[in-house]
Parts: structure tokens; C-alpha cells; sequence
């Protein structure tokens, strides 16, 4: 039996059961409340006690992206569907997590008062946001997805680090002056496993 550990809603364990739909690997998910991640018996599944966490019959995996590709190898393409296009995935996951996943959470956090920023910090932050997204929308502007002509685990990701921009950020007039990003993010978030 294959055990998803993660946090229902969340984008890093959002990917990973979308991943798994997408490929038909059948996983049971468990909610997994920081109770439990922070007990003796999770810290043998990972020892960071961080969630997501897959529990396989061959051992447990930790790092959601690790997670991700593993859940989607049942269905190739997922990946990539040459060697190039598997490198640029590789590129984009990277990518996403270091220079879009960190400016999204801090910025998220703050917005919702888990995490107060001050005005400095805050542009800050905004102004890391808008350059990653214009990248990503320039990307975007003559493609349909993010690596090649057939969706990838990269559009499953990006969707989800941007669903609560999407549901309470951005305004009007920024899907308009970011088609492609808002094209991108409409026709993955109107896939049934999303
Ligand atoms: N790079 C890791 C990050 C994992 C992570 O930070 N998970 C959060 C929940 S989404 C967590 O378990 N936090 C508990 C903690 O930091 O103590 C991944 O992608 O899986």
C-alpha cells in the first residue's frame, strides 16, 4: 500500500494527488496534523518531521517535487517527453521552488497575518513576485504549456503555488496585463483533478 501524508488544500500535497489521478497510481492519503508530524513515530518516516511524506512498500519519501515526479512516472509524458523537455522540467521544477515558491509563501503569509511583513519588506517581497511572474508570462505568451506541447507535473506545480493568488490576489486588470500566465492557470485549474 502506497500513503500519502499531507495537508488537504495544500499546494505541495495538491500536485502530488492531482500527479497521481493524472497517472493512476492509487495512493491512500492520510491528514496529517503537525501533532502528528511532530511525534517519535513520523520522525521515522522523515526526520525533518515535514510533510509531504509518501510511504511506499519500499521505504518512505520526503521533498514534495521528489514526490511528485515519483507519483507521475506511471505516466511518462508527465515528465517529459524527451530527454530535452525532461531536463526542462527538471529546470522549471527547480525553478518554481526557488525563485517563485519562496516570494509566494512569504507573501501569502503576510497577506493572511500569519506572518506580518513591514511596508519595506512587503515591496520587497512584491517586487521579487512580479519579476518571477513576468518571466513565467513571457514564457507563457505563445505556449500552452510550460515544457513542450502536453501538460507536465511543471503545469500541475505552477497552478497550484499560483491557486491563492488566482482566488484572492490579483486584480482584473492583472490577469489582462498577464494573458498568458491567466490562460496557463485557467486551463490547468479546469482540469477535473485539479
Ligand atoms: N521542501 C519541502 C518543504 C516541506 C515543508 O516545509 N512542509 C511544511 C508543510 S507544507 C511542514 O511540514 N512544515 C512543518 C515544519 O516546518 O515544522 C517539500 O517540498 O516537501
Amino acid at each position: 500500500m502506497t500513503t500519502l501524508f499531507g495537508k488537504t488544500g495544500h499546494p505541495r500535497t495538491n500536485k502530488i494527488l492531482m500527479a497521481a489521478e493524472l497517472s493512476g497510481m492509487e495512493l491512500t492519503f492520510v491528514e496529517a496534523d503537525m501533532k502528528m508530524v511532530k511525534s517519535k513515530d513520523f520522525a521515522a518516516k522523515n526526520p525533518f518531521q515535514k510533510i509531504p511524506v509518501l510511504e511506499t512498500p519500499e521505504g518512505c519519501l520526503s521533498q514534495s517535487n521528489a514526490i511528485l515526479r515519483f507519483v507521475a512516472s506511471s505516466k511518462a509524458e508527465l515528465l517529459g517527453g524527451s530527454k530535452r523537455e525532461q531536463a526542462l522540467v527538471d529546470q522549471f521544477l527547480d525553478m518554481l521552488h526557488f525563485e517563485l515558491e519562496t516570494p509566494a509563501n512569504t507573501y501569502m503569509l503576510a497577506v493572511q497575518g500569519c506572518q506580518p511583513l513591514n511596508e519595506a519588506q512587503m515591496a520587497h517581497v512584491s517586487m521579487d513576485l512580479k519579476k518571477v511572474l513576468a518571466v513565467l508570462d513571457s514564457h507563457l505568451a505563445d505556449k500552452e504549456f510550460m515544457v513542450g506541447s502536453a501538460l507536465t507535473i511543471v503545469d500541475l506545480l505552477l497552478a497550484q503555488i499560483l491557486l491563492p493568488f488566482f482566488r484572492f490576489v490579483l486584480s482584473k486588470e492583472w490577469r489582462v496585463s498577464m494573458a498568458g500566465l491567466t490562460r496557463h492557470f485557467l486551463k490547468v485549474s479546469a482540469l477535473p483533478c485539479f
